[in-house]
């Protein structure tokens, strides 16, 4: 049983993986054997992820590079076959969100999500799957969101590309499932990093963030997710135990998707 939960011998890319959800999958990662690489999108922060796998003796590899960039993602790639090896799992992690009501959204701002959180995950797989499909195997996961199921004031374009991305993990699936790619989604619920820090700052009262309060209140687990409950969905997604998986996004979010929430 463990052997099918192993990745050693693996190379992954986690894209993002200096810190929040792409740091703790890391992590998990390479705890089941396999070598990490990580970008992210400047040396500082790249600076910081090393000091952080470090402490956690994880050995890693780390590069800068803006996944939106497809000539640095190329030459990223490129670079990581040569002084790592072929990457056998590539997850799709670096995100960003911008929350302003959609009718003061400028176009541009409404772009740059879309670039970041769907185009940058195309570029990605499409720099990766080449050399996948030579060495016959590959794993591509997408961090997609509850966002690719539901919507909420200020976030349009956030919610439109992790919709989109759902359907991207669904056609990769499906032109490369021939090649024995497998390309599945992980959906987080509301996880405590710093792209949800605003929403549960405390007021300055002291009390709780409103947000805070209701999302705790709408989630049956009745708690904000951690990074690290996003480890075994991961390291299953990454591994052979799920090479009959393909197309499918697994929500790891305390329940809240399947609950209606208590009546007022
Ligand atoms: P986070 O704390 O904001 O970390 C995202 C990482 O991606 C940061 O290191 C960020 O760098 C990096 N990044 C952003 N744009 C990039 C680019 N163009 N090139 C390379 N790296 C870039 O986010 P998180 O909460 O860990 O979320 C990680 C992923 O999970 C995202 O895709 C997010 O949408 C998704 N997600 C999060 C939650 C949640 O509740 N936290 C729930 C569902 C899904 P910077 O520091 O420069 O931004
Ligand atoms: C928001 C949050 C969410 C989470 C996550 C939920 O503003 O509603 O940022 O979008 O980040 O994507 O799954």
């Amino acid at each position: 049983m463990n052997e099918m939960f192993s990745l050693e011998g693996k190379v992954a890319l986690v894209t993002g993986g200096s810190y929040g959800i792409g740091f703790a999958i890391a992590c998990g990662l390479a705890q089941a054997g396999a070598s990490i690489v990580f970008n992210d999108i400047n040396q500082e922060l790249v600076d910081k992820g090393l000091a952080a796998y470090a402490e956690q003796n994880i050995p890693v590899h780390g590069y800068v590079c803006d996944v939106t960039d497809e000539k640095a993602v190329g030459e990223l790639i490129a670079t990581i076959e040569k002084e790592v090896g072929v990457i056998d799992i590539l997850v799709n992690n670096a995100g960003i969100i911008k929350r302003i009501p959609m009718c003061e959204m400028s176009a541009e701002d409404f772009r740059k999500v879309i670039d970041v959180d769907l185009t940058a995950p195309f570029i990605m797989a499409k720099a990766c799957i080449p050399s996948m499909i030579r060495k016959g195997h590959g794993k591509i996961i997408n961090i997609c969101s509850m966002m690719s199921e539901l919507g909420r004031e200020t976030v349009s374009a956030y919610a439109a590309a992790k919709g989109g991305l759902k359907m991207l993990t669904r056609n990769i699936c499906s032109e490369f499932g021939g090649q024995n790619i497998q390309c599945n989604g992980i959906g987080p619920g509301y996880i405590a990093t710093p792209q949800t820090a605003p929403l549960r700052e405390r007021q300055a009262d002291g009390s709780r963030h409103p947000f805070d309060s209701f999302i705790v209140s709408k989630t049956p687990a009745g708690r904000w997710g951690d990074p690290e409950d996003l480890i075994g969905p991961a390291v299953f997604r990454a591994s052979d135990a799920s090479n009959f998986v393909n197309g499918h996004i697994l929500y790891v979010d305390g329940g809240i998707l399947a609950y209606i929430g208590k009546q007022p």
